[in-house]
């Protein structure tokens, strides 16, 4: 199978115009009386032999007369009996044509179909059987001696070959070359034709077969022309990349047979490259001007060795080998030298450069980089926090072919511009390494620097007349007399000073508090009243206000604290202070005879304040300060 994507036709060649002004049609005369006697008879004999021509007669739709005389005037205008053929054929294909319309001639065959007429269709036979034979229900049966579907080929006999299209030359960069049309005669169409095919190369002053014979695929394109398969052509111009040298030209033997016994005469095709080859038919072919035969490649001046750019074909210098590249422009970097950040920050930043050519580059640095600062091929400058502070260094920009631009870069930190620690961050939107940042400021700045204390009071946080005093990133407000609170939202109860006098008062959400009473008094802190120092004295309280004093339990002072005792103000004038009550011998011991159940006095149980008894007796003003039940 032929690859399906194989484009070697005629369409790739330019078309050919005729020059019509300079063309005169020149109709020649008989050579002789008896030439046009013999090409009379010939057409008579012709036309009787033709299997269409009586039955066409008889259908009276084409003129036998005018066809003989085509005939004649056919073989008078080419010399060549052959063409007598010409004149018949369209006679025939009138007859064909005028048969063809007229349904009425039709036949009905057995199933029921109309079909063109049985003695019309037996006379139908290729070529007329090139009068080499007899037409037998439209086949040829060939006279002795001849061969093919039209008996027009001389049987056992090679060929004739005359010519290859486009003169054998193949141009590979015009088409693929896999394929040659031969012209001759004498072509069958056969299921055994085929081509034949051996290499030639130009020695000694001629082309010579240089390998085997083998035979390829043929294909009939039509009596005159044989379509010749190639093996791939040993010109590629596109694999200089591979090992080996290439082929620029060489020549191919060619030669055709009808069943693959007798061939025919050789015919030399010649693919070529025509970028470096200059070939004609049958001479060797020749480098041409202004081009390069490199490794058996063929390459035009100023074509680039496609392994190396920075080698070209220079024919003025070398034809078979590559010069170095002529014109290379050195390649430019374009960012500024100068490069600037501040201490802290890191970045990367991306070194332009540019080639006229567009050709790869590669940057370098003119020493070893500090630690801190890198530098890719690839123009990536990576410069981090701990790098150095200041720096200075060529970088070094080069091309493929070496040409180079060097430019002086200086590395500078700068201050962090940004007050009350305020943080440095690159500028968005700017170029980085040109030293643009801005600040992030502490809670409580603000500014382009960071050194504006923002105004926390600004928005009066401070109620009821309190004083808003600016801090960094806070406030504190001075409350008047009467409120309290980070705000002094709250009413300060204690400004009415509701406590005793001398107890301290506390603030709080609910209103407020009171401390503890003085030494020597008793209550809530709001309100604290002195306390007795004995029964006795409070007798003489009640008394001397006008109160009723009855038997119970009062509060005295003891040693400046309160402690709750039994007074008995009926008893012998009244006034007297419990000291003890027994009611059983049980539970008293030497530890607790002295403050036995002290915290709560009763007449009823068990209880004594004997330890206190000396001090109650000490503070009592008067009399009847002891009694023990
Ligand atoms: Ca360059
Ligand atoms: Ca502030």
């Amino acid at each position: 199978m032929r690859d399906t994507g194989y484009h070697d036709e005629d369409d790739h060649d330019t078309n050919y115009n005729f020059d019509f002004p300079n063309f005169v049609a020149v109709i020649p005369d008989w050579p002789s009386p008896s030439a046009q006697q013999f090409a009379e008879n010939y057409c008579k004999q012709a036309l009787q032999n033709s299997s269409m021509s009586a039955f066409c007669a008889e259908q009276g739709n084409v003129d036998i007369f005018s066809t003989l005389s085509q005939c004649v005037e056919d073989i008078k205008l080419t010399g060549d009996p052959d063409w007598a053929s010409s004149a018949l054929n369209t006679m025939e294909q009138q007859c064909s044509s005028a048969v063809l319309a007229n349904v009425s001639m039709f036949e009905e065959n057995e199933n029921g179909t109309l079909t063109p007429p049985q003695a019309f269709v037996q006379k139908l036979c290729l070529n007329q059987c090139s009068f080499k034979g007899i037409c037998a229900d439209g086949e040829c049966i060939c006279n002795d001696g001849w061969i093919g579907k039209d008996c027009g080929v001389v049987a056992d006999t090679a060929p004739v070959v005359w010519d290859l299209k486009r003169g054998g030359l193949c141009d590979i960069r015009q088409r693929p070359c896999e394929k040659v049309n031969v012209f001759g005669k004498n072509l069958l169409k056969s299921e055994n034709l085929t081509c034949r095919v051996a290499e030639a190369s130009f020695q000694n002053g001629q082309w010579t077969k240089s390998g085997i014979s083998f035979q390829t695929s043929a294909s009939f394109e039509s009596f005159t022309e044989i379509a010749c398969y190639l093996p791939p052509p040993k010109v590629q111009p596109n694999r200089y990349h591979l090992p080996g040298d290439g082929t620029p030209s060489y020549g191919l033997y060619i030669s055709i047979s009808n069943e693959g016994v007798y061939f025919s005469d050789e015919l030399l095709l010649i693919i070529y490259d025509s970028v470096c080859q200059n070939c004609v038919e049958d001479s060797a072919c020749s480098l041409k001007d202004g081009s390069c035969l490199i490794r058996g490649y063929c390459f035009q001046d100023q074509d680039s060795n496609p392994d190396d750019w920075c080698q070209q074909c220079l024919s003025s210098t070398n034809t078979s080998e590559w010069s170095r590249r002529e014109v290379n422009q050195p390649p430019s970097i374009l960012s500024s030298g100068n490069i600037t950040k501040v201490q802290s920050d890191s970045f990367t930043v991306m070194i332009a450069g540019h080639d006229p050519e567009g050709r790869p580059m590669s940057f370098s640095a003119s020493q070893n980089l500090p630690h801190g600062l890198s530098l890719s091929p690839d123009g990536f400058l990576t410069w981090i926090s701990h790098g150095p502070d200041t720096f200075a260094m060529d970088i070094i920009l080069t091309d493929q072919c070496g040409a180079q631009d060097v430019q002086a870069f200086t590395f500078s930190t700068i201050p962090c511009p940004c007050n009350n620690n305020g943080v440095c961050v690159p500028s968005p939107g700017m170029p980085i390494g040109e030293g643009h940042y801005d600040c992030l400021c502490q809670p409580g700045f603000t500014g382009p620097r960071c050194d504006i204390n923002t105004n926390e009071c600004q928005s009066s946080p401070c109620q009821n007349n309190g004083t808003c005093i600016d801090l960094v990133n806070s406030f504190i407000c001075n409350c008047p007399v009467g409120f309290i609170g980070e705000y002094c939202a709250t009413f300060d109860e204690c400004s009415l000073n509701p406590c005793f006098p001398g107890v301290q008062c506390q603030s709080t959400n609910a209103g407020h508090a009171c401390g503890d009473c003085p030494p020597g008094y008793h209550g809530d802190g709001m309100t604290c009243t002195q306390l007795p120092s004995s029964c006795n004295n409070k007798y003489h309280q009640m008394k001397n206000s006008g109160e009723l004093a009855t038997d119970g339990i009062y509060m005295i002072d003891v040693d400046g604290q309160a402690t709750p005792v039994y007074c008995d103000m009926s008893r012998d004038g009244g006034g007297w202070t419990l000291i003890v009550t027994s009611k059983s011998m049980a539970g008293w011991d030497k530890g607790n005879v002295l403050s036995y159940n002290e915290g709560t006095p009763t007449t009823d149980a068990d209880y004594s304040i004997l330890g206190k008894a000396d001090r109650i007796k000490i503070s009592g003003a008067s009399t009847n300060v002891v009694q023990v039940m």
